[in-house]
């Protein structure tokens, strides 16, 4: 099983899209192993978009991401990584295809709601910048009916 991490930006709390997010993820099969509602700080919103650093958009991002609370969520199952980015749609989410959340909840480029992590790699530095703690282990009875062993 995989791993990954997921934000709510501060658009999806002030829109009150909190639970709706959360619930299409859910229901897709994932399973929450990590939750917290945080208000970002500028030192952790430039480590964790360190990787846009050079890029033009890069104020306005830690800018956005610092402007309120997000909820943060380690996320857990089959291809954690891909199934998450697929629910997500597209970055742009005047672009972002139907069913998606982005292309449901959103359409806007900057205000798209939801990160979540690239690649596997990623998940884990991602992971561990929002969950220094660590992440909490537990079975889940349906787990059997959403992936077969
Ligand atoms: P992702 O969130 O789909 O992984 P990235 O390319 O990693 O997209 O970009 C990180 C975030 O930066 C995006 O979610 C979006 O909010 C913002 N962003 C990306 N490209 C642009 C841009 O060209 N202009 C403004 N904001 C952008
Ligand atoms: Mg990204």
């Amino acid at each position: 099983m995989d791993r990954t991490l997921v934000l709510l930006k501060p658009d999806a709390i002030q829109r009150g899209l909190v639970g709706n997010i959360i619930g299409r993820l859910e229901a897709r099969g994932l399973k929450i192993v990590g939750l917290r509602f945080l208000q970002v700080d500028r030192p952790l919103a430039e480590r964790h978009y360190a990787v846009h650093q050079a890029r033009p958009f890069y104020a306005g991002l830690v800018d956005f991401i610092t402007s309120g609370p997000i909820v943060a969520l380690a996320l857990e199952g089959r291809n954690a990584v891909d199934a998450v980015r697929a629910t997500m749609g597209a970055t742009d989410a005047a672009k972002a295809a139907p069913g998606t959340i982005r292309g449901d909840l959103g359409i806007d480029l900057g205000h798209n709601l939801i990160h979540g992590s690239d690649s596997a790699e990623t998940a884990v530095n991602e992971l561990k910048l929002f969950f220094p703690e660590g992440l909490v282990d537990y079975a889940r009875a349906l787990d059997g009916w959403i992936t077969e062993a």
